[in-house]
């Protein structure tokens, strides 16, 4: 015992509606601590600050947003969470995020007149992810699943936009799983991921995201 704390890894998981990411992230939550290595399951948008009820009233059609401004809230939802986020990390625990930037620039990138650049500008600097998990399903299951609660943008056609986004989006710390598979043997296949990314980054300085 050095007294040196070992920093906790940012995992995020992102893809489409319905793709099973809040069970798997939970799930995620669940195994580590049970093994214990403290971890904390996080959601973006967080929409019980200020600003993330007024996101939530948009998403869930009670007022209109300009798609710019949107923009700007959903991501500075992300930033006013990071000196949370880096004090959590840097004691140790494992933050497992349902959904992140990646999400912010795919949603509103799939819009009409919004390029990839200019969306992922706000986001710059945020805590970098160590491991991205990419969830996908197939059209037909993606179908099968799509029993959308009546938010804004769940709609298939905007979701294949989306989904085209992330692919542009792709970086090295990407995963990508087939979230068609049973819950469990998914699960297992992102617990190891994770087991391993905590263990590469544990005196990694934390980077920032895409800078
Ligand atoms: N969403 C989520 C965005 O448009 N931008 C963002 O930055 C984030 C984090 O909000 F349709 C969209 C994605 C989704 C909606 O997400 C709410 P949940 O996971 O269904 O709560
Ligand atoms: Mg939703």
């Amino acid at each position: 015992m050095n007294g040196v704390v070992r920093r906790g890894a940012l995992i995020v998981l992102e893809g489409c509606d319905r793709c099973g990411k809040s069970t798997q992230a939970r799930k995620l939550v669940d195994t580590l601590v049970a093994g214990g290595t403290p971890a904390e399951l996080w959601r973006f948008p967080e929409r019980s600050s200020s600003i993330g009820q007024l996101i939530g009233s948009y998403l869930e059609k009670k007022s209109e947003v300009e798609d710019h401004a949107i923009h700007l809230l959903f991501s500075a939802n992300r930033w006013e969470s990071v000196p949370r986020m880096r004090k959590l990390l840097q004691d140790g625990t494992t933050v497992v995020v349902d959904r992140y930037a990646y999400s912010g620039v795919a949603f509103t990138a799939a819009k009409e007149g919004f390029d990839i650049e200019w969306c992922k500008q706000p986001d710059r600097g945020l805590p970098e992810p160590d491991l991205v998990l990419y969830l996908t399903i197939g059209a037909e299951d993606a179908a099968k699943r799509a029993d959308f609660g009546g938010e804004r943008y769940e709609q298939t056609d905007f979701q294949k936009r989306v989904a085209d986004m992330y692919g542009l989006l792709r970086e090295d710390r990407w995963e990508t799983l087939d979230a068609s598979q049973s819950i469990k043997d998914l699960h297992d296949q992102i617990a190891k991921l994770t087991r391993d990314i905590i263990t590469r980054v544990e005196n990694k300085p934390i980077n920032k995201l895409w800078m």
